[in-house]
């Protein structure tokens, strides 16, 4: 497998190829295609990248992976017009907005670029191939009831969130409000949003212990909330406020073993990445695809992470 990595504009560009470009341009079926991150180096979207190269090399297509180094939708506008210039036959992507993005994402479309969604959707999904992501309403329900049997289902709880305006992270919240609405000795507090900074949620976890002596507990809706929330339980030596998590990165997955958090939501990023790279294939053979796949999360716990079973939802800070 060949891995290249080129500072492009200040973007992470990286090629991985299942053999010489030579070898796959001369294949009738050598497909090229492009992965664009929701933002580059966050493990979830590391792990997908794993995924989809190891389904690129078992189909002899190509693939590019590029993303932006913030979560952003005026950061990701010009890696989609840029790939959209290079024009890869398909393209695998996780809009950073479910509505700034439209236009260039139809673009891409229009331009005859076969596109899938990857864990982040637009709204409009009409011109998608397929649209794959982890069942996130199902989640934030999960996240609640774990949160709510925690903390004896009373006092007050923190959501950390991203940014409005994410169909993943809008669902998670959604379905965590949703279930606390039955517990009625709950108190959940406004969402508060970090813009993916886990600085921000350190300081909105310091401050929120300030304020609430009955805060009981937090649900940080992905992997740089759940890592800054940590941060900040630990700086205050907080062993009470109990904590649920979606995403199941490497630093989450020591501070589940810390006990510094509870429960993890973890999602299968690379099953993301390789249903992306099967789908978008089909379409480009014009063949059926499925318009839309959940795939499986899994709700780990210190006592369970080192279950065989569990192994495959723990991301990855890289392939080898
Ligand atoms: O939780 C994942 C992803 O599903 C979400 O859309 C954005 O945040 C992550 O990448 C984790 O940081």
């Amino acid at each position: 497998m060949r891995i290249r990595t080129v500072a492009m504009l200040g973007l992470a560009l990286i090629t991985v190829g299942a053999c010489s470009s030579s070898a796959a341009s001369s294949s009738a079926q050598a497909y090229k295609l492009t992965l664009i991150q929701g933002v580059a180096g966050d493990p979830f979207y590391v792990t997908m990248a794993c995924g989809a190269a190891a389904e690129a090399a078992t189909e002899g297509v190509t693939l590019n992976v590029t993303g932006g180094n913030k979560w952003d939708a005026t950061v990701q506008k010009p890696v989609i017009d840029s790939v959209t210039a290079a024009h890869p036959d398909g393209v695998l992507v996780a809009p950073d907005d479910s509505r700034a993005l439209l236009s260039p994402l139809k673009a891409m479309n229009d331009a005859g670029i076969k596109v899938t969604f990857v864990d982040t959707q637009l709204d409009d999904t009409s011109f998608a191939q397929s649209v794959i992501s982890t069942d996130n309403l199902a989640g934030g329900t999960l996240a609640a009831t774990t949160l709510a049997q925690l903390i004896g289902d009373k006092g007050s709880v923190l959501v950390v969130n991203v940014d409005p305006g994410i169909s993943t992270t809008d669902a998670r919240v959604k379905g965590f409000s949703d279930e606390m609405k039955k517990h009625p000795n709950i108190t959940v507090l406004d969402v508060q949003y970090t813009h993916d900074d886990p600085t921000a949620a350190t300081t909105i976890t310091t401050s929120t212990l300030a304020a609430h002596s009955d805060l009981a507990g937090v649900f940080a809706t992905n992997v740089q909330n759940a890592e800054g929330v940590a941060t900040g339980l630990k700086q205050a030596g907080n062993t009470t406020v109990k904590t649920i998590a979606f995403d199941a990165g490497p630093k989450q997955i020591a501070d589940l073993n810390a006990g510094i958090v509870q429960g993890l939501i973890a999602q299968d990023p690379y099953g993301i990445g390789v249903a992306g790279v099967q789908q978008t294939v089909l379409a480009l053979k014009g063949q059926a695809t499925t318009k839309v796949i959940q795939t499986q999360l899994a709700a780990l716990t210190k006592d369970n992470v080192n279950d065989p079973a569990k192994q495959k939802f723990l991301y990855k800070a890289s392939c080898s």
